[in-house]
């Protein structure tokens, strides 16, 4: 099932997640929805607050070298935390819920990530280029944060009103 997507400024955005203490068939469901909703969507990378369910769950499914986006490359975080982070880099983000709109952002260049999966089996990855990337946009919504929060002063300017442009050009279509 396709689920509907949070979009700045939706206050929702702001709250932060809980740990999710069950891994049963409800979550499963609730992961294969995001998954859905996410391809639907043309994105990479999901949390599940972008559809209004404060826990901490994401998900990431990066392109590969050939730029096929396959379901064998599907990463499931459940409960995630950083452990170790090192060096800068930057990217050019998006995100779902901020449609139309991208920006570069500064981010740890590597990061050593636990989590579990939909079984609640641990796991610990160390992650670098576009997955460390997605990790660390994909956790800051889980604590409320979004890529555009972490833009200049000027450059938020510049964001508010390119996004009150492009609001108005979707209401007039
Ligand atoms: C987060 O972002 C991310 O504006 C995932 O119109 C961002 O999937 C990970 C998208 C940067 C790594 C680097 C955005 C789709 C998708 C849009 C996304 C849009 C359609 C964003
Ligand atoms: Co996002």
């Amino acid at each position: 099932m396709i689920l509907p997507i949070v979009a700045y400024p939706d206050k929702r955005l702001k709250q932060k997640s809980q740990n999710v203490e069950a891994f049963d068939a409800e979550l499963h469901t609730f992961l294969d929805d995001m998954y859905e909703t996410m391809i639907a969507s043309n994105g990479i990378g999901l949390a599940a607050i972008q559809v209004a369910v404060p826990k901490n769950i994401l998900i990431l499914n990066i392109p590969d070298e050939e730029d096929e986006q396959t379901k064998d490359t599907l990463i499931e975080m459940i409960n995630p935390v950083i452990h170790a982070k090192e060096g800068t880099t930057s990217y050019q983000e998006g995100c779902l819920s901020v449609p139309g709109f991208y920006e570069e952002v500064e981010r740890f260049e590597s990061i050593k990530v636990s989590y579990n999966d939909r079984h609640g089996n641990e796991h610990e990855i160390a992650a670098e280029g576009l997955l460390s990337i997605a990790i660390q946009h994909e956790m800051d919504h889980l604590l409320g944060i979004l890529f555009i929060d972490k833009l200049s002063y000027a450059r938020r300017k510049k964001f508010e009103k390119e996004y009150k442009r492009l609001q108005k050009e979707k209401k007039r279509v």
